[in-house]
């Protein structure tokens, strides 16, 4: 059987780490395609140059033309601007969706049977702008934020529980922004929900809103220190995940930014949703219930997306 191809549309911070990854899982061949002239060619260079010390067994190159990404199984899709301090993901939607019509023209073209992980901000909108202009069906396009921000999520509830991130599963729905809704009803400590296990830690409710607000803010935060750029290590790790949920027909149930149809009450929008990721790219949504409280944070964040899609429609008339 021949190997997998992995085409990463973006080959900055995120893409050189998502290469990375791939290689050392040995996931298949790889191509870094930027527009930026011999960067992902050198990057290419310098991580093939990785794989004997690792002892991974991958092609690894970097291109400026579309056509090399002819056959992909899976491409990843983090071209575009990141965020500088003080910006919010929604200033970057101008420039970043100019960016998702070329890379939507060029999947189209060249590799139309790949499923699609889309990484660019603002997500929620990039993802559904980049399913437009590529023709894709909509279960081979699918965004990546909700596994990013319930590790975020999951890390601080480790770290406030003191216990072990293994035993952490932490949910969040919506959009990717500052009103996405991590989800402390259907957050565990190994099967115990967090709110009991905060009762017996002796954690205040407080402190567990002060954790859900950090997590809504958990890209900000790395943006502010990093001073140049937004976060890479694990956006990269998290879309690793889905590739290999796909790649491995693992049937994973990752919470993504899926289409969502008639489920949640919505209609027709990629929006944060627990997905079901096998062989078929994103086989079902899965709709859980939701108290009063949380349904009416979801439709706070629900509305920001559709805010966004309206003013992708006003910058591009095909939309
Ligand atoms: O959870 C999430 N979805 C995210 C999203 C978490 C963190 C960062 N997130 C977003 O990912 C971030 O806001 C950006 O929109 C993307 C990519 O972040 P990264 O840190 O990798 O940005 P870089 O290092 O600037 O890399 C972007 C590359 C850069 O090399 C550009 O030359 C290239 O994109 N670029 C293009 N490539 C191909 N085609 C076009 N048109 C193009 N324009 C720029």
């Amino acid at each position: 059987m021949a190997r997998k191809k992995i085409a990463l549309i973006g080959s900055g911070m995120i893409g050189g780490t998502l290469a990375h990854l791939a290689a050392k899982k040995e996931m298949g061949d790889i191509v870094l395609f930027d527009i930026a002239e011999g960067m992902p060619q050198g990057k290419a260079l310098d991580l093939s140059q990785c794989g004997p010390i690792e002892g991974f067994d991958a092609k690894i190159t970097g291109t400026n033309d579309y056509a090399d990404i002819a056959g992909s199984d899976v491409i990843i899709v983090t071209a575009g601007v990141p965020r500088k301090p003080g910006m919010s993901r929604d200033d970057l939607l101008g420039i970043n969706l100019k960016v998702m019509k070329a890379v939507g023209e060029g999947i189209k073209n060249n590799a139309p049977d790949a499923f699609v992980i889309c990484i660019t901000n603002p997500l929620d909108a990039m993802v559904w702008a980049l399913r437009e202009f590529s023709g894709l069906p909509h279960n081979k396009v699918v965004g990546m934020a909700g596994v990013l921000d319930s590790a975020r999520f999951a890390t601080f509830l480790a770290w406030e529980f003191d216990c072990s991130v293994k035993d952490v599963n932490a949910f969040v729905l919506g959009g990717h922004g500052d009103t996405m809704v991590p989800v402390l009803s259907y957050s565990t400590i190994n099967g115990i929900p967090v709110k009991d296990m905060a009762k017996i830690k002796g954690v205040a409710t407080s402190r567990l809103d002060e954790i859900v607000a950090r997590t809504r803010a958990g890209g900000g935060e790395i943006v502010k220190l990093l001073g140049n750029g937004s976060a890479y290590y694990a956006p990269a790790t998290s879309a690793i995940s889905m590739a290999e949920a796909y790649l491995g027909d693992q049937k994973r149930i990752l919470p993504s930014a899926s289409y969502v149809e008639g489920k949640y009450g919505l209609d027709g929008l990629y929006v944060g949703v627990p997905t079901v990721i096998g062989a078929g790219g994103t086989e079902d949504v899965i709709e859980i219930e939701l108290s009063d409280e949380e349904r009416a944070n979801l439709t706070v964040s629900v509305d920001a997306v559709k805010e966004l899609l309206e003013a992708c429609k006003g910058l591009d008339s095909s939309l």
